[in-house]
């Protein structure tokens, strides 16, 4: 069989600041948002940072970044996708000059990346905004965010440009509807924030993205920018052609970013949204002017696709992921309720694909699942079949998309080591191939140790994918 992936794909992991690294207060930083949600985006956040909350210590990338790198080289990682910490390098955000120490600290970890041959994929923001621009600012709802973080995006453009190519503006940028806090870092409580202020919030970074691109092709024109999108294709419920156009209007809420980041223009039917949401967006010439400056890449982040219907009575709520969805009948779930859809990954690409003829990246998929330890010939490790079953089962439909004719760039499996999870800030449910020893309670030794999947993922990569049959 001809392999389909193509030679130079660019095979990895994918991880985020806030989850990861840990070491909140070290070397300068301050909180982000993040550090103030010790239950994830169910709960209020609380006032100041918790000895409770798991992300304050993560897993302790900040200080094990070079065995933790060592591993996903042993793997044989071809791209690994992590984030910078908004508040590492402005420690408030809106400060003028940088923070030298939190700067260096990103220097070494492109010093480990490099001296494995690992090309770095670098997240801009990923759900971690500085706690003081969520206070003081309420996030992105205020237009002096663009400013801040076009000074941050520049920084880290100048002073990593000539080490890192690929570079994504916001983490799941379309999730802000849905979790203002977490991702766009705005304080004012969900139920209380007034659609203006969300669509306004939501223009904001949408003209910050574009600036990012803007000022990254200025500095260098080399460099490749992309969005990132929360895929999530979405079926009718039955045939009724009213439920064929309710998944179609589900689906545009997530297709209206990738057509303004690729089109550089807002599509007719999300204007018709605001009117008829009330909602006038000030929009300045400027801000349409740097709309323009479309990106040269689409990422995306796929986990479970959903169901949608005209008809009240049948929507039943999945859990789904960030964005819910009604559960489909015929697929079968993760144990937090994320419908498991290989077949959907390939309905993404196609769909990514004929709509923006821009070249696709996966940078984020994978199963969060509760792992047991055992020993194995003297060795521990985690018996996770369930999990190999899942990754390969996604990639061959990612071959059957590359086989459609999709450009796919890369595939980054989400949390390739242990991480705390975004959605409920637990530790006990880990994407890894590589178990992290640390519990919900907060207790463990933080070693790691190789899971089933580890060796898995190796072999597919060594084959450049020829190994999935
Ligand atoms: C995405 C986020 C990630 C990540 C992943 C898994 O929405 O971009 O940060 O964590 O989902 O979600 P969770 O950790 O909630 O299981």
């Amino acid at each position: 069989m001809i392999n389909r992936f193509p030679d130079g794909f660019l095979w990895g992991g994918a991880v985020a600041a806030n989850q990861y690294e840990g070491g909140y207060l070290e070397g300068g930083k301050l909180p982000s948002i993040q550090d103030v949600m010790p239950r994830g985006i169910m709960s209020p956040p609380t006032d100041e940072p918790t000895e409770d909350n798991l992300k304050l210590k993560g897993v302790d990338f900040y200080h094990r970044y070079a065995d933790d790198i060592a591993l996903f080289a042993e793997m044989g990682f071809k791209v690994f996708r992590f984030s910078i910490a908004w508040s590492r390098v402005f420690p408030l955000g809106d400060e003028e000059t940088p923070n030298e120490e939190g700067l260096e600290f990103y220097d070494r970890v492109l010093d480990e990346l490099e001296k494995h041959g690992i090309e770095p994929l670098v997240t801009i923001s990923h759900y971690e905004t500085p706690l003081h621009l969520a206070k003081t600012y309420d996030g992105w709802t205020d237009r002096r965010l663009i400013a801040f973080y076009e000074r941050y995006a520049r920084t880290l453009f100048e002073r990593y440009g000539d080490r890192v190519k690929y570079w994504l503006t916001f983490n799941e940028i379309n999730s802000v509807a849905h979790a203002p806090l977490m991702s766009g870092g705005i304080w004012t409580p969900k139920e209380q924030l007034s659609a203006t202020d969300l669509y306004q919030a939501i223009h904001h970074e949408l003209v910050a993205s574009a600036s990012a691109t803007k000022i990254a092709h200025e500095i260098n024109p080399d460099l490749m920018i992309g969005c990132m999108i929360l895929s999530m294709p979405t079926y009718p419920l039955s045939p009724d052609p009213a439920d064929v156009w309710e998944a179609k209007r589900a689906e545009r809420e997530n297709y209206a970013f990738g057509d303004i980041h690729c089109r550089g223009t807002y599509p007719g039917y999300y204007l018709r949204q605001l009117r008829e949401l009330g909602v006038e967006l000030e929009i300045t010439d400027e801000d349409r002017e740097i709309l323009t400056h479309t990106v040269d890449f689409v990422s995306f982040s796929y986990y479970a696709s959903a169901c949608a219907t005209a008809d009240p009575a049948k929507r039943i709520k999945g859990e789904g992921n960030l964005l819910g969805g009604i559960a489909n009948p015929t697929l079968t779930a993760s144990e937090w309720g994320w419908q498991i859809d290989p077949v959907g990954l390939r309905v993404v690409l196609n769909d990514f694909w004929d709509r923006w003829q821009k070249p696709l990246f996966i940078v984020e998929n994978g199963l969060g699942a509760k792992d047991v330890l055992v020993e194995v010939d003297g060795v521990m490790t985690v018996e996770d079949d369930y999990r190999i079953a899942y990754l390969r089962d996604h990639l061959a439909q990612v071959g059957e998309a590359i086989a459609d004719g999709v450009e796919l760039w890369g595939y980054t499996w989400w949390g390739p080591i242990d991480v705390v999870s975004a959605s409920t800030a637990q530790l006990s449910k880990r994407y890894g191939f590589i178990y992290v020893d640390r519990h919900d309670d907060g207790s463990g030794s933080l070693a790691r140790y190789k899971k089933k999947s580890f060796d898995a993922y190796r072999e597919i990569i060594a084959s450049n994918g020829a190994s999935l049959g």
